[in-house]
């Protein structure tokens, strides 16, 4: 099964036309928006103050209103991110209807292969002596992590003997990597403006659902 993972769109409509082109050229059967494919335009700083101000943006002080993009994103895989999180909590019930409704309540995370799927702003990053940021914290699943957030395209393998070492191979466009149980970290480039890309991943469909069924993944520029 080809899936297309496509991270931080946040509402970019000129990168969304060029990768569906795109994903309708290489036969792509599922498309997963990993989360930001909205953007919302009050920052994190100005919506904490309204909120504990008790004020009441109105629905285009907060999303810009893209009836036309949001009726072709509802239909695919979303997963929650930050935008999508910050655009629910401002705007009134009663502007929360429609395709923006289902945009913002999609899931934190799905199973996708056996890979987790999150956005990736719930997890605790650090910043490595090369510059790239990887997730931190225990890793007690052994489950292949697919995130975004970072606007950043990298894989991490990590022998499987304790304290084994960690392998960073940078996800330039066109390049192709085998997937194996081995990789533990699939991070997503941003979608959205001049450096845009998305990931097209080759994942079996077995009948294990729990077991790891991705076999490559190529990171592609839009
Ligand atoms: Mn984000």
């Amino acid at each position: 099964m080809r899936v297309a993972i496509i991270a931080d769109l946040h509402g970019d409509r000129a990168a969304w036309r060029r990768i569906t082109a795109a994903t309708d050229r290489c036969h792509v059967e599922v498309m997963v928006l990993l989360g930001d494919y909205l953007d919302c335009r009050v920052s994190k700083c100005a919506a904490s103050k309204i909120t504990r101000a008790g004020g009441r943006p109105t629905l285009s002080d907060v999303v810009h209103v893209d009836q036309e993009l949001w009726g072709q994103l509802t239909p695919q895989l979303c997963i929650l991110g930050n935008q999508e999180e910050r655009i629910a909590a401002l705007v009134p019930s009663d502007g929360l209807v429609g395709d923006l409704a289902r945009l913002v309540r999609a899931p934190r995370r799905r199973l996708l292969g056996g890979a987790l799927l999150v956005h990736g702003h719930e997890l605790a990053w650090s910043r490595r002596s090369d510059g790239s940021w990887l997730p931190g914290g225990p890793d007690r699943s052994g489950r292949l992590l697919v995130a975004g957030h970072s606007h950043q395209s990298l894989v991490v393998s990590r022998s499987s003997r304790p304290g084994g070492a960690v392998h960073v191979i940078q996800g330039n466009p066109g390049r192709r990597i085998e997937i194996d149980e081995s990789t533990r970290f699939i991070n997503v480039g941003a979608a959205r403006g001049a450096s845009s890309q998305w990931l097209l991943a080759e994942v079996h469909q077995a009948r294990l659902p729990h077991r790891q069924q991705w076999t490559s993944i190529t990171f592609m520029k839009a």
